[in-house]
Formats: C-alpha cells, sequence, structure tokens
C-alpha cells in the first residue's frame, strides 16, 4: 500500500465558493447528485484535477453543464478542466444496505446515517476528501421516512424532502446525514449574547427515557465553554443522532453530532456509574470540538492531535470541574498507562504528530488523543494558567475559519507568552516514553535533585533529542509537613541539577506531582519512603500513585519470589481507607490494584519475562490478602458506602458506589458470593447490579445470576453488550476464551455491530491471562474472527490487532504462537489496508 507523508503536503489546486447535495435515499441504489463550484487556488502548484471517490458508481458528470467522461481509477478521477472556475456536476449511485464497513453513508436498523471523518466522504461522491478544502454545503434529502437531518440549520421541508444550510465552511469529514423513524428529546439553550439554539437527541423509538441525561450533559457542555473558553455556539440548531452500529465512540459533525448508541443513552437502570460519567464526557468533547475542530480545523491528517489533543484536554478539564478533580486524574493517568503507555514503548509507537500512514483510521490512537492531551497539559502547566488562556484567545481569533497546524498553535503560545516552543515541540514529534532518573543528594543544608532523561528508541526514531520535562516537586519534612510547596522544575538537558536551599532537615521529595509530565519516573527508593508518602503526602495523585508502587513492587516480589503480600502496605492503605475525611471515590480507586497488563509491562521494563499465569495467581493472592485484612473494616465501610437517596449519577452517590464495590469485591472472597447474591437480588441500578454479577462471576457462582439477567435485559441492546463483555472478562483465564468461543455462536451475537463485536472479543483480550492462555486459544480465537471481519468492517477489525502489540515480551513459546497468528492474518487474501498496516507495524 502507498505511504502517505507530512513532508508531501501540497495544497489543493482549487477551490470550493459552495456545494450542493441531493440525497434520493435509497437502500440498494441512493443517487447522490452534486454541484460544486471549484475555482482556481492562486496559492498551490499546478496540478492534474483529481476527486476522490471510491465505491461509487458514476452515472453523469458534467462542467459548465456540459457532459464529461472522466478518467476513473478505484481511489479517484481526473478530467481535463477549464483554466478560470466552474461549475462541477456528478450524480453518482451508492448502496447504503451494502455498506458493512460503516464509513461513508451506511444504514443501521433501517436508518440512514453516516460516518465521514476520516475520510468516507469519499464513498458519497466525487470530492477533494482532505480537511484543508473547505465549504459550504446546502443539502436537499429526499425521502419518506419521518425524519431527515443534515448539518447546519433547517431550510426547506416538505412532503418527502428537507433541506438544510450550514453556513460554516467545513472539510468534507464533517459532513453528516441521517434519515430515520426516528423521536426526539427536545430542549432549548439560551447562548450568553441571548441566542436560543434548539436541541434534539434523536432516537429510536423506545429509547425516548434515557435522554435526559446527555441533554443536561449537554447543556451543562455549552455552559462550560462560554465560561471557560469564551466559546459561544453558532447555529440555530444542535442535534444528536444515536446509532447502534458505529465505530467510533461519537463524531462531531457541524450541528449534527452522530453517537454510537452506547456513548449516549442512559438510565439508572441500564447504565453503570462509569456510562454516565463517560457519556457526559463525551458530549461534552463531541461539542467542544465545535470550536476545536470545526470552527479551528486541520490542514491534514497528519495535525490530526491539533484537534484531538486538545479537545481531550478540554473534556478533561470539564469533568474535572463537574467532579472530583483528583479522581478525574488518576483515573485518566490509570488510561494513559494502561493504553498509552505501551503503545509508546512497543511496534506501534509513533509521535503525537506522525510523519507517515498508510491509513489514517489507523492513527486514533491513544497516543494522538490522550497524549496529545498530556502535552497541552504540559504546555499549560509550564505557561500558566493566565497565559494558556491569552493564547487560546489569539488562537480563535487568529485562526477561526482556517485549516491549522501544530505550527500555528505553538506560534500562538510563543506570541503570547514570549517563549520559544522549538524545543518543546519534540513532543509532538519524538515518539516514545521518557524515562526519568532522579537521584538526590544532601549536603550542608542543601538538597539537589539530579535529574537524568533518556528516552528509549522507537522505530523509525533510533536517537532522541533531550525534551522539557515540567517536573512538579513538591518535599515533606521528616514530620510530613510540606516544607517546600509544589514548584514547576523544568528540565530541558539530559542532566541537570536543581538545588533546594534553607532546610532544617533532609526531606523527602514528592516528585512529578498530578502526573504533570507522561514520563517513567525511575528512582530507587525505599519502601519506608513509599509508605511515608502514602501517608502524607499532600499530592492527592501522589498520594495515590506511592500506594500504587508499593502494590506493584509487592507483586514484583510475590511475582518473581514468591513473597508474601508486603503488610506494612496493607497497613497503610489500611490507615488511608478508614479516613472518612477522605473523598470515597478516592478510597475506591486506592482499593482497586494494578492491572493485569500492566504488571505485564511492569515486569517487561524491568527485565523480567512476564508469565500471565503467574501474574494472575500473584493479583488473586494479594486480592485475598487485602480481603482478610479489611475483614473488619468491611462493615463499616460498607455503611458509609451506603445510598439511602434516589438513585443520582453524580460524583458524591458514584463513589460512594465504587467504594461499595470495592467493599463487595473484598466481601465476596470471604463469604463466597453470599452479600453479591443478596447485591444482586437487591439491585435497582445497573452499577450495583452488575458489581454483584461481576463478583458472582469472580467467585464461580453466577449461573442463576446470568440466567435471570439475561431474561431481565435481552431487549436491551445496551445492556446485552455488558452481559457479553462481562462472562469473558471476568471469567477465569483458563475459561475465557471458551467462553468468547461459546458466546460468538449465542444467537444475539451480531458480528456486524461493532458494540457486541467488541464485548465479546475485546472481552477477551482484557482477560490479560485468558488472552495469553499457554495453548494460544485465545490468540487463535481472536486471528479468526478478525481475519473474518476484515471484509465486512476493516476499520474496527484493525484496531483491535492491537491486543498483540507486546507480543515480543512473552516467552518463546507465547511469541511464536502470536507470530504465528499475526502472519496468518497478514497472509490473509485481499487484506484490507488497514489490517496490513497494523500487522505490518507490530511484526516489523
Ligand atoms: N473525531 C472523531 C471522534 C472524536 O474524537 O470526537
Ligand atoms: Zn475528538
Amino acid at each position: 500500500a502507498e505511504t502517505v507523508y507530512l513532508k508531501d503536503y501540497t495544497p489543493f489546486g482549487w477551490q470550493i465558493a459552495d456545494v450542493h447535495l441531493t440525497f434520493r435515499l435509497s437502500p440498494t441504489a441512493t443517487r447522490v447528485l452534486a454541484r460544486i463550484h471549484f475555482a482556481p487556488n492562486p496559492g498551490a502548484p499546478k496540478q492534474d484535477f483529481f476527486l476522490h471517490g471510491e465505491e461509487l458508481r458514476l452515472i453523469r458528470a458534467a462542467i459548465d453543464g456540459t457532459e464529461v467522461t472522466p478518467e476513473i481509477t478505484d481511489k479517484g478521477l481526473t478530467c481535463a478542466v477549464p483554466d478560470g472556475p466552474f461549475l462541477w456536476e456528478a450524480e453518482v449511485e451508492i448502496a447504503p444496505e451494502a455498506n458493512t464497513a460503516l464509513e461513508g453513508l451506511y444504514m443501521s436498523n433501517g436508518m440512514y446515517c453516516t460516518q465521514c471523518e476520516a475520510e468516507g466522504f469519499r464513498k458519497i461522491t466525487y470530492y477533494p476528501d482532505r480537511p484543508d478544502v473547505m465549504a459550504i454545503f446546502t443539502v436537499r434529502i429526499e425521502s419518506d421516512l419521518p425524519v431527515l437531518l443534515s448539518n447546519g440549520n433547517p431550510g426547506d421541508r416538505g412532503a418527502g424532502f428537507a433541506e438544510w444550510h450550514d453556513p460554516w465552511r467545513k472539510p468534507a469529514y464533517l459532513f453528516a446525514l441521517v434519515a430515520g423513524d426516528l423521536v426526539a428529546h427536545p430542549d432549548r439553550f439560551r447562548t450568553r449574547s441571548g441566542k436560543d439554539v434548539d436541541l434534539n437527541i434523536w432516537v429510536r423509538p423506545g429509547d425516548e427515557g434515557k435522554c435526559a441525561f446527555g441533554m443536561e450533559a449537554l447543556k451543562k457542555s455549552m455552559r462550560w465553554d462560554e465560561e471557560e473558553y469564551g466559546r459561544e455556539y453558532d447555529l440555530d440548531v444542535f442535534n444528536i443522532v444515536a446509532v447502534d452500529d458505529f465505530n467510533m465512540g461519537a463524531m462531531e459533525n457541524k450541528g449534527l453530532n452522530i453517537f454510537n448508541s452506547s456513548c449516549v443513552l442512559a438510565s439508572p437502570e441500564t447504565s453503570t456509574d462509569g456510562n454516565f460519567e463517560r457519556i457526559e464526557a463525551i458530549i461534552a468533547h463531541e461539542y467542544f470540538h465545535n470550536w476545536t475542530g470545526n470552527r479551528i480545523t486541520c490542514r491534514d491528517w497528519f495535525q490530526l492531535c491539533l484537534k484531538e489533543g486538545l479537545t481531550v484536554f478540554r473534556d478533561q478539564q470539564f469533568t474535572a470541574d463537574m467532579r472530583s478533580a483528583p479522581v478525574k486524574r488518576i483515573d485518566d493517568v490509570i488510561m494513559l498507562r494502561a493504553r498509552q503507555f505501551p503503545e509508546d514503548q512497543g511496534p506501534l509507537a509513533h509521535p503525537v504528530r506522525p510523519e507517515s500512514f498508510q491509513e489514517i483510521n489507523n492513527f486514533y490512537t491513544a497516543t494522538v488523543y490522550e497524549k496529545g492531551a498530556e502535552v497541552i497539559g504540559m504546555l499549560r502547566t509550564l505557561v500558566g494558567a493566565e497565559a494558556y488562556a491569552k493564547a487560546l484567545d489569539l488562537y480563535f481569533d487568529r485562526h477561526d475559519g482556517d485549516a491549522a497546524t501544530i505550527e500555528d498553535w505553538l506560534r500562538v503560545f510563543e506570541e503570547a507568552t514570549g517563549r520559544d516552543l522549538s524545543q518543546f515541540k519534540r513532543w509532538y514529534s519524538q515518539a516514545g516514553t521518557p524515562r526519568v532518573q532522579v537521584d538526590e543528594d544532601w549536603t550542608d543544608g542543601t538538597y539537589s535533585l539530579t535529574v537524568r532523561q533518556h528516552t528509549p528508541p522507537t522505530p523509525g526514531q533510533p536517537d532522541k533529542a533531550p525534551q522539557v520535562i515540567p517536573l512538579a516537586v513538591g518535599l515533606l519534612g521528616p514530620n510530613g509537613d510540606e516544607v517546600v510547596p509544589t514548584r514547576v522544575l523544568e528540565v530541558t538537558e539530559a542532566e541537570q541539577r536543581f538545588e533546594f536551599t534553607g532546610l532544617g532537615a533532609r526531606p523527602v521529595p514528592s516528585l512529578n506531582r498530578g502526573f504533570s509530565a507522561p514520563i517513567v519516573l525511575e528512582r530507587e527508593t525505599s519502601r519506608a519512603e513509599r509508605a511515608f508518602l502514602l501517608a502524607h503526602d499532600t499530592d492527592p495523585f501522589n498520594r495515590w500513585d506511592a500506594s500504587r508502587e508499593l502494590a506493584r513492587d509487592s507483586l514484583f516480589e510475590m511475582i518473581t519470589k514468591d513473597a508474601a503480600p508486603d503488610g506494612d502496605w496493607l497497613d497503610g492503605l489500611q490507615r488511608l481507607v478508614a479516613d472518612t475525611t477522605l473523598d470515597p471515590a478516592y478510597r475506591a480507586l486506592m482499593l482497586s490494584g494494578p492491572s493485569q497488563s500492566e504488571l505485564a509491562q511492569m515486569l517487561h521494563t524491568r527485565g523480567v519475562t512476564p508469565d500471565p499465569d503467574a501474574i494472575w495467581s500473584a493479583a488473586e493472592r494479594l486480592a485475598q490478602a487485602t480481603a482478610e485484612r479489611f475483614a473488619d473494616m468491611l462493615p463499616a465501610l460498607a455503611r458509609e458506602a451506603s445510598v439511602s437517596a434516589a438513585y443520582a449519577p453524580d460524583a458524591e452517590q458514584s463513589g460512594k458506589r465504587a467504594l461499595g464495590s470495592a467493599v463487595l469485591s473484598m466481601q465476596t472472597r470471604l463469604d463466597g458470593g453470599y452479600a453479591a447474591e443478596a447485591q444482586f437480588a437487591a439491585a435497582d441500578n445497573m452499577t450495583q447490579q452488575l458489581s454483584a454479577l461481576t463478583q458472582l462471576i469472580r467467585a464461580d457462582r453466577a449461573k442463576a445470576a446470568l440466567a435471570a439477567f439475561y431474561e431481565q435485559w435481552q431487549g436491551d441492546r445496551l445492556v446485552m453488550d455488558k452481559w457479553f463483555g462481562l462472562q469473558v472478562g471476568a471469567a477465569a483465564p483458563a475459561r475465557a476464551a471458551d467462553i468468547a468461543a461459546e458466546l460468538t455462536g449465542h444467537d444475539l451475537f451480531d458480528w456486524k455491530n461493532p458494540n457486541r463485536f467488541r464485548a465479546v472479543l475485546g472481552g477477551l483480550a482484557m482477560n490479560h491471562a485468558g488472552f495469553h492462555r499457554a495453548d494460544g486459544a485465545g490468540y487463535r480465537l481472536l486471528a479468526d474472527w478478525l481475519i473474518r471481519l476484515d471484509d465486512l468492517n476493516p476499520q474496527t477489525a484493525a484496531r483491535m490487532c492491537s491486543a498483540f502489540q507486546t507480543w515480543t515480551r512473552y516467552d518463546a513459546d507465547r511469541q511464536d504462537l502470536m507470530r504465528a497468528e499475526l502472519q496468518r492474518i497478514a497472509d490473509k487474501p485481499n487484506l484490507s489496508r488497514d489490517m496490513g498496516e497494523m500487522v505490518g507495524r507490530i511484526l516489523s
């Protein structure tokens, strides 16, 4: 397949004044009529007139009213065109019903919908399908379906048709169309300048009762963006549509956001607290894109982090404001370490701004999104909140209406602050997680930290230069008082020394507070010092991280030396969890141990080949020891965790239920499932029903509960995804692959639905020891299904290949088994470009 390079960027040779599209909808033969005014782009080099187009049947094309016969390939068309401006007209036929890739115009449960990011619009009509070509769109939809939606503001509407006009210039990837038998959950929002906006969440009949929470989240997001970033909404309507078959979580199409139904539909009976929080964050994320993504878009797909990193950062800030900021930070770092670190430290490592790709869909990654957000967080830490706000104002001012680059983004910070960000820019160009080694010295009342940074090689980048690392540091005195409050050390050299004077005694450092930089900190510390930080650190993140480190260390000793669990750590943990002044959500986080894949990563980093079975059994032993240690405290904790008020998915109640789930998990290890059965029977909300079911599965006592759950929820698609996913995800390792295989034969296993596919096969990939079963059954099952899915939906299949990305870390037998499966995928006839690129990179 062809590789595209950032360095080869060339502007398109024409500009577009306006686009008129008419859709005559039919499942098998939709006609799309396009009228586009092109004019030469004075800033572009001379080039042939080329329009992208894939899987289209051209019916007719005309230039200025005269029929033309373009040259057509499977990528698009070329055509001779006049020197000056001209009108392009084309009529094409497409078959939405046959579109299983879920890119372009497709059907989901009888409803038409679109997904155009990144390069799906070329499956709708011939077009310069690139983000730097922006145009005003007018759309007419002809269909007998009752609800016909597109971007922008509504225009004429009559029997069998509806028109829409979007006054804002936009790239084709933000185009959207929806047609179906849908019902609205309506509301209204008054912007701060007094404009009324009609809001709607459109769903299939029967789902009306699951929209209220999403609507509140939308209104909160709109207000927050006005208050925090000065950004107001800019159309008369804002529509959200829930779709069952969707590759991503959601999509920020201008004025018409389309959501995977799992990311918008919510009710206490069917959604967990975690679902509610995620839905709130995703609604905010898509809404925030209206400015960071839509009003200012990306020049090319290499700049994807320009909109994604920034918008993730903004949705993280939003959640921190709506809920608990420390808990949100810890959750985000858990996610970053679990998903982005393995990417950054394996064969799929790529810079936040990649420099080449074969298939852009493969770069909607944790690196672009989550590390991209970390980079923005570091920038804000370095320049300060005030300068950050000033730079953002300048960014919106200067680049509104532009297709911008990372260079544009950094320039507004340079101009707003006078700083030179050329070294900082390496965060965008160098892949890999920096290792930061810190050594300390205490001489004559001066305390010093020597910081050395080093980033290991990544594919295509053998040597790395030092990066700018904002290292937030505080110092604690021997009695636990904070003697030096948090200050940010700016590490810019490969080796650098920082001094603190005027201290009465040797302090204990608290490093990288709040996880101020996405690095791996390497420092020789004693358990006593970590225990001290667990007891005293004023930084809630580092306090949690001290406990995590102790847990990891203890597990390391248990795995490699068959040691007993670290009793001192358990003592410290008990003291912390008993502290009723601390937020229950925070204490619940303290009780959740490192995941098994995180432990595999830790072993690998410490030069030990991870044995998935040994990791699993050590994690089990530690969980058992913890439960026994906490036995006496459980009744009091359970009382604290109980909620008497009516269910609300807010931070306070969710925190209590999270603590309750942690208690139930320990309780189940002591009583074999008695309390979990009682909770399962009594639960009136999905959070508690599902946490009970999880424990019953772990206790191997879930047969009746699984059947009852199925009876109760078989009619609810999203809840059934949980039923499928949990049985695999929580299964004992020896059985996970068999259970997954069995579930793929279930009547309700609709493998063409990405959510259902991910529930079962993604659930297997997330069951660490289950996936890595020594006989290779997990690898084989996943590969079988990825090979099958590749013909239908390459995008979803390719993303799931990343389950194999850590293959070289394991023992020789497992490596052989995984390599063989990867090779089997690589050898599949007609392998998609998506999968070909992923497997190629993983094997290289
Ligand atoms: N732009 C794709 C979905 C999202 O990141 O919002
Ligand atoms: Zn996004």
